[in-house]
């Protein structure tokens, strides 16, 4: 390897991360253009925060070497989809929904994959709606189809997940079975204050309704 082979390699590693943070880049201003207008609109914001993370080299190559993948941008590209990720945190669990579904109905963008962790949790608890889009990037001399990972999920959801991902992080050796269970209580717990604070959100958005039928119906004197 000499070093303009080096410099070239470099060239083109860092052309094929930039696309990831074009897609980053547009999915971002796509979210925050929904959250925006729907708050205007209905006078609500359905999303709490929104996170977005480039997927390092180092953790590109554990991945590349765990699917057995080939070492080209090619075969990355086509099996690696998380390498832009993206995280929306919703106040209730309907919000996810319609947010997944203002996604879909954009004509850019395409749905490769959709995964209702939320309807089907996985066995440890973990819940989530995971999509992998599929967005044009346009650059100077081409137009790339690039894949995001969305990640969909309320506060609740995310506090369990964010802890748990914390726990296996610091506790490298077997988690005894105990403690993965009070883990998964711990999940369903969190999905139940979700069913809950839904409940509430909705009891008092009809009584809001109401209040405000009755108004309309109140004739000038
Ligand atoms: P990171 O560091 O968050 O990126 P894949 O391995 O992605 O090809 P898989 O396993 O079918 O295929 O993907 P899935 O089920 O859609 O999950 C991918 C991501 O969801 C993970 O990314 C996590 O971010 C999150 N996730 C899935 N299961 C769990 C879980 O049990 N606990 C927590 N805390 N997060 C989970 P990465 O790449 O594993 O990690």
């Amino acid at each position: 390897l000499d070093l303009n082979n080096l410099k070239a390699i470099k060239i083109e590693l860092t052309r094929f991360m930039m696309a990831y943070k074009f897609a980053l880049d547009e999915m971002t201003t796509k979210i925050n253009i929904l959250k925006d207008e729907f708050n205007y609109i209905h006078d609500y914001n359905p999303i709490e925060h929104i996170n977005s993370r480039l997927k390092s080299p180092e953790s590109i190559f554990r991945k590349v070497q765990r699917k057995q993948c080939d070492f080209t941008l090619d075969s990355i590209k086509t099996t690696i989809k998380d390498i832009a990720g993206m995280r929306i945190t919703c106040s209730f669990i309907s919000d996810i929904y319609e947010i997944s579904r203002m996604i879909a109905n954009q004509k850019d963008i395409r749905i490769i994959e959709y995964k209702d962790y939320i309807k089907n949790p996985k066995p440890n608890g973990y819940q989530s709606l995971h999509m992998i889009v599929e967005i044009p990037i346009f650059m100077s001399d081409r137009e790339e189809q690039i894949s995001v990972e969305i990640q969909i999920r309320t506060i609740a959801m995310d506090f369990w997940a964010s802890l748990e991902h914390k726990i296996y992080y610091k506790y490298n050796k077997e988690i005894p079975q105990k403690m993965l269970d009070e883990l998964k209580e711990s999940a369903d717990m969190a999905a139940h204050l979700d069913r809950k604070m839904e409940g509430i959100h909705k009891e008092i958005a009809k009584m809001k309704r109401a209040e405000e039928t009755e108004d309309t119906f109140i004739l000038p004197i």
